[in-house]
């Protein structure tokens, strides 16, 4: 395994550190400002313990400064523009440049100081969910502090106590700014390295979104009908793949703060939930998942030794959340036959296509013309064709032999010679055989096999 501090000088943090350490400890820390939202590289750590930084999907890790041992950041809380996709702008409220905020992360120990500046116009504040800290700093508007007024700037301070993953979000007009984008995810690092070690850490956050298309900003009145559901407020296939080399441990961080649940699901592998924003689950609490469903205002971590290469799909299993925008009050339109209603409309719109009569899938490779400003329902193409998802839709993609700090998109998988599902023509393609070692012809390498002993399975004493 290669040791963090190996490939610390790669990173681009040392020159943002370079940058802080000539910031006057006097004063407002600078607040950075991200201006893109592709996924930005590991921020290393530059102070105080070693610890791996986490991977926030199509997002940033803010940089701080010290300032006498105290970790300081600075927030600001404004209106961004966030690209949810290509051709698809969303006018939001987030923080420093972006929406949702950058991931703030510092370990276990740490004495924090956050300042928030509030360039919105009506009060905001920051709570720090599943965050242990002092009541006066959990940022309820009206119950632990007055609202942050336009254009002042509030700090925050207390000792990061307990390790794991958390969020940030307003509570002030919390309906209104968290629809409108408002959140981030905070990550506390254990103070000792070899706790949960892994070699890769992704983490990202759930959000929705209504936005006709043609429009820019949220309808912040939806409560349930959205019609973008994101990763990090980027849509399918905008968003970005997690990578990952053949036998990394590798962590995977998800929050939710939308208005519903959604059923996280990862091919090829089985899982364990690691962590939640309640704490690190000890391995005798765990069992094995394939699809972990993330509640509402909550965060659920899983981690898997990626031993089994390949493009592997990771969604949520609501099927219209990988869909993005579309009308959902239409009748099913299998089976009709629109040969006669067609003829009619044609004389007054005369490029009509009927459209639905043997499924949807069709819908994906129809270039249809599109109002400003929207994405597709669904797209994304593969090495073997349209993938017909939006939305919560990402890949794994776990190859050999790649660098511990190479993040960058692998391309498509190559698949083995034989071992992708193909059409029946009458023959099989090649004589069926056992694969090396095994005498059953099983698949299966031996180290996927896991030896359970079922309590009750010896019938011995019958
Ligand atoms: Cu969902």
């Amino acid at each position: 395994m290669v040791s963090r501090r190996s490939f610390l000088g790669a990173s681009v943090a040392l020159a943002s550190a370079a940058t802080w350490s000539k910031t006057s400890a006097m004063g407002l820390p600078e607040a950075p400002i991200m201006e893109s939202a592709e996924t930005q590289p590991p921020l290393l750590p530059v102070a105080g313990p070693d610890y791996r930084p986490v991977v926030t999907l199509n997002g940033w890790s803010l940089p701080f400064r010290m300032n006498n041992g105290v970790k300081e950041f600075h927030l600001v809380a404004e209106p961004v523009e966030r690209e949810m996709g290509e051709g698809m702008t969303a006018y939001l409220w987030g923080y420093n440049g972006q929406a949702p905020g950058p991931t703030i992360e510092c370990v276990e120990g740490d004495r924090v100081r956050i300042f928030v500046s509030n360039k919105l116009r009506e009060h905001t504040t920051v709570h720090w969910h599943g965050i242990i800290l002092p009541c006066g700093m959990d940022g309820v508007a009206g119950l632990t502090q007055p609202g942050i007024p336009s254009g002042k700037t509030f700090v925050y301070e207390f000792d990061a106590v307990k390790s794991g993953t958390f969020m940030y979000h307003p509570h002030g007009d919390e309906m209104v700014q968290m629809a409108m984008g408002m959140m981030g995810m905070f990550i506390i690092h254990p103070k000792d390295p070899t706790f949960m070690p892994v070699d890769r850490d992704y983490v990202f956050m759930l959000s929705s979104y209504d936005i006709d298309p043609g429009a820019y900003m949220p309808k912040v009145m939806e409560m349930t009908d959205f019609n973008l559901w994101a990763i990090n407020a980027r849509v399918f296939p905008d968003v970005a793949p997690m990578v990952a080399a053949t036998n990394d441990r590798v962590r995977v961080r998800v929050g939710n703060l939308t208005m519903t649940n959604h059923p996280i699901h990862m091919h090829g592998y089985d899982f364990e939930v690691t962590c939640t924003d309640g704490g690190w689950v000890r391995p005798e609490a765990r069992w094995p998942e394939v699809t972990i469903d993330i509640p509402v205002g909550a965060m659920r971590a899983y981690e898997f030794d990626a031993v089994h290469p390949g493009d592997w799909a990771l969604h949520c299993h609501k099927a219209h959340h990988t869909m993005n925008a579309m009308g959902h009050d239409i009748p099913t339109p299998m089976g009709a036959n629109k040969a006669k209603v067609s003829a009619m409309i044609r004389k007054v719109q005369p490029d009509y296509m009927p459209m639905g009569e043997t499924g949807m899938a069709e819908m994906a490779e129809m270039a249809m013309p599109l109002p400003e400003n929207t994405i597709p329902m669904m797209g994304g193409w593969g090495q073997f064709g349209s993938l017909e998802m939006g939305g919560m839709f990402s890949v794994m993609k776990v190859r050999d032999g790649l660098a511990a700090d190479d993040y960058a998109d692998p391309g498509d998988y190559e698949f083995p010679n034989g071992t992708v599902a193909y059409e029946w023509t009458g023959a099989l393609a090649a004589a069926p055989s056992a694969p090396a070692g095994s005498a059953d012809g099983s698949a299966f390498r031996k180290s996927d096999v896991r030896q359970i002993k079922m309590s009750g399975s010896d019938h011995s004493g019958h």
